[in-house]
């Protein structure tokens, strides 16, 4: 019974640790940089967080709504917008891909667009079970102390019973 409840209480700080392996990526935002490779050999998942880092009187960050609003520069209607020189935007959705521009006249149709794709859940989930076999030597270390302690309880009430 004792064990079982252990098993519990360790299941239960398993769950509360597992979910959020999220990464922060930094982009330096400027002209004159490639974005169209900036994403190639990262893997960037649901959860992830962008920080864009950038002179605010300069630059600022637009999330569009659309890839032809990405590909035409239209940033008249986005969906945030922000020029406090440090924009940090949470990509919450999986297999999806998030649109970003400046809207200084100029900078986008220059080169200062990213289009960033999230991965499909099969990886967030992939690593979850991960996690969770990682735990069980600890269960099955607790599992043996607790019967140590057991033993040892035993062996007290034996030795009490015959003194
Ligand atoms: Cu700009």
């Amino acid at each position: 019974m004792e064990a079982i409840r252990v098993i519990c209480v360790l299941l239960t700080f398993a769950g509360v640790l597992i979910p959020c392996l999220c990464i922060d990526h930094p982009v330096s935002w400027s002209q004159g940089v490639d974005y169209k490779t900036w994403s190639d050999g990262k893997t960037i998942n649901a959860g992830d967080t962008l920080t864009f880092t950038y002179t605010s009187f300069l630059h600022n960050v637009n999330m569009l709504n659309t890839k032809s609003e990405y590909d035409s520069c239209n940033t008249k209607a986005p969906v945030k917008s922000d020029s406090s020189g440090s924009t940090k935007v949470t990509l919450d959705k999986p297999s999806t891909t998030y649109y970003f521009a400046c809207s200084t006249v100029g900078h986008c149709a220059g080169g200062m667009k990213i289009a960033v794709t999230t991965a499909n859940d099969g990886t967030s989930a992939g690593s979850s079970p991960k996690t969770f076999t990682s735990s069980q030597p600890t269960l099955t270390n607790s599992g043996t102390s607790l019967t140590g302690i057991l033993s040892l309880t035993m062996a007290a009430v034996g030795l009490a019973l015959v003194c």
